[in-house]
């Protein structure tokens, strides 16, 4: 069981993720849906990101699109997290290969400054901080922040290349 939070908002951010039918509006739907969800609301968008499949996805996959909500939610960690993977199963999500190819992944990096270590919910998201399409939309919206147990931000990003990470400057 993941430890009940409160139902005071708290704030949450979301790394968002599509590489199959129409990524961009996947993703902006998804911004939508989120906003919409029950007691929480949208309060920031970080640009568009294209980037090839990081290392050790299934090979032959499409481009990504990535960015970074940042959300403020009432819902405990674990409410977040089921009304995210119902948002990846209405964008018809599958999950047939390891890192493979999808419609729409929503990962929940951060919620708070709280850790959390259960079987199906490592916060801050395992993956943050060696992933240039999540530290750099991150850092766009919430450049000072505090990444529990891993330090600032800032110092997580200088350790990490932007590699082959292309900014969009179409509209979000
Ligand atoms: N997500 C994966 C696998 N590989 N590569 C990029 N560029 N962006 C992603 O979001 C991504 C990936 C599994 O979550
Ligand atoms: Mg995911
Ligand atoms: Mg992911």
């Amino acid at each position: 069981m993941i430890a009940l939070a409160g139902s005071k908002p708290e704030e949450a951010f979301i790394g968002l993720g599509s590489n199959l039918q129409d990524p961009v509006q996947q993703l902006r739907r998804a911004l939508t849906e989120m906003d919409a969800l029950p007691d929480t609301r949208l309060l920031k968008v970080s640009s568009f990101y294209r980037s090839p499949p990081m290392e050790g996805s299934a090979p032959g996959q499409p481009d990504y699109i990535n960015a970074v909500a940042w959300l403020e939610t009432a819902l405990n960690p674990s409410k977040l997290l089921q009304a995210l993977l119902q948002i990846e199963q209405r964008h018809g999500r599958t999950r047939s290969q390891h890192w493979g190819a999808r419609t729409l992944d929503l990962d929940l990096l951060l919620y708070a400054q709280t850790r959390i270590n259960e079987p199906e919910l490592v916060v801050p998201h395992p993956g943050l901080h060696k992933r240039a399409f999540v530290l750099y939309p991150l850092y766009e919206i919430a450049p000072v922040i505090e990444i529990p147990g891993l330090g600032a931000l800032q110092d997580l990003l200088a350790g990490c290349g932007a590699g082959q990470l292309e900014k969009l400057t179409i509209e979000k």
